[in-house]
């Protein structure tokens, strides 16, 4: 297929509206998975996706499919696509820019009334951020079996109400069988959301894997006293005993150095006063690496830091798994075509690693998968400030387009 353009004033335009969606005073975009405004955003792009002639399908767990069928539609689709939940200080581009990229590919085969021998398939899968119900890439991970469904419905969200009810509430329980498209292949467009393109100056990440993720919560018990009656030895201060953690995970990773990163973001004492020591502390800990050895031996040091803490400071320190993905090689021979495809419309470009979770992570279980990047200014995300250049993001749809269109004729 020659070479075509994408529509770039068409795909920014688009952008911009549905960055418009859940629009905070703070000029975030907050759509949560599965509340009033991420239902908004669900229902303007399976508009768009009607508006383009695509036949829409929904899952049990709300991933949202819309369908362009080529000539040949018995053979198995090409898959891309991406996420429309945000975190609650979300940014214009993080996982919208995949699934509208997808959108215009097809709008741009549409302009040219070009066919694909196989059908094309837009994605919108739920819950990749895990912000509100964990873990992360719930959807994608339930469409490859990754979780049983039910187990999935049933999950409480950080503010109590559950998933099914609210899947439903929206009107985004889908019937269509899980894993309804079997792809031939799976590619996601995503912003790199860290610094590194934009501060080498480069166009395009050819992705070739995915770090390994270790989500979970821990709940410290003290005991709550008077700030200025107690002595220092007779307190179990679970407020200190968090920010001990908080200190101990950034220590870890700096020792660790290569490419292990922790985060301690979600910090709640009880009762939470400025003189009475603190009862209470729910942390979470996010730790990551490339490496599965050293994920698990950062893991290990956590544990036993853990252990001596709780006995030093007389406090019980309860662990939750949110999530444990281990991590993930893209398929070469695909990361190989997006190079190529980058080179060839003449676009600097090179390989990484993802730092980020995404859902191609859980699609590369099924089928041949990998990822194209586009450079974060100032590798900002999960930030109101999280930008990318239009011309970078036109450029991305652009190889976008180009591997997209040569899988969907081979
Ligand atoms: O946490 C992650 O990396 C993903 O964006 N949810
Ligand atoms: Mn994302
Ligand atoms: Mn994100
Ligand atoms: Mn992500």
């Amino acid at each position: 297929m020659q070479t075509m353009n994408i529509n770039g004033p068409r795909l920014l335009a688009q952008l911009q509206t549905l960055a418009a969606i859940g629009r905070t005073e703070t000029n975030a975009c907050c759509r949560l998975a599965l509340t009033d405004e991420d239902k908004q955003g669900r229902d303007l792009v399976v508009g768009w996706m009607k508006d383009l002639g695509m036949s829409i399908s929904v899952d049990p767990i709300g991933n949202i499919f819309g369908v362009r069928p080529g000539s040949q539609p018995e053979l198995a689709p090409v898959m891309t696509g991406s996420h429309i939940d945000t975190v609650r200080t979300g940014g214009a581009y993080d996982g919208n820019y995949g699934v509208l990229a997808g959108l215009e590919v097809v709008a741009t085969l549409n302009d040219a009334r070009q066919n694909t021998e196989r059908s094309i398939v837009v994605g919108i899968f739920t819950n990749e951020e895990g912000a509100r119900f964990a873990p992360d890439m719930l959807g994608s991970l339930v469409y490859v079996g990754g979780m049983p469904l039910d187990e999935a419905l049933a999950i409480k969200a950080i503010d109590g109400a559950v998933l099914g009810e609210e899947l439903k509430r929206i009107g985004y329980q889908g019937t269509a069988a899980l894993g309804v498209h079997q792809p031939h292949a799976f590619v996601e467009l995503h912003i790199e959301q860290g610094p590194l393109l934009d501060a080498d100056g480069i166009k395009i990440g050819a992705v070739e894997n995915l770090q390994g993720i270790s989500w979970q919560e821990l709940t410290i018990v003290g005991q709550s006293n008077h700030a200025g009656t107690t002595p220092m030895r007779l307190r179990h201060d679970a407020g200190y005993a968090a920010s001990a953690i908080s200190t101990f995970v950034r220590d870890l990773t700096r020792k660790m150095g290569g490419n292990q990163v922790g985060t301690v973001g979600h910090v709640v004492l009880t009762p939470n006063l400025i003189n009475v020591i603190a009862a209470r502390a729910t942390i979470t800990v996010d730790l990551r690496n490339t490496d599965e050895q050293l994920l698990q031996q950062a893991e290990q040091a956590l544990n036993e830091f853990l252990k001596s803490l709780s006995e030093s400071e007389g406090v019980t320190i309860t662990s939750r798994r949110l999530a444990r993905f281990e991590p993930v090689v893209f398929d070469a021979a695909l990361t190989d075509r997006i190079a190529h495809h980058a080179e060839a419309l003449g676009l600097s470009h090179q390989r990484m690693t993802s730092g980020a979770g995404h859902d191609a992570q859980m699609m590369a279980r099924i089928c041949p998968t990998s990822m194209i990047f586009v450079p974060s200014v100032g590798g900002i995300s999960h930030n109101p400030a999280e930008h990318t250049e239009p011309d970078d993001l036109i450029a991305g749809a652009n190889v976008l387009f180009a591997t997209l269109t040569e899988l969907a004729n081979q």
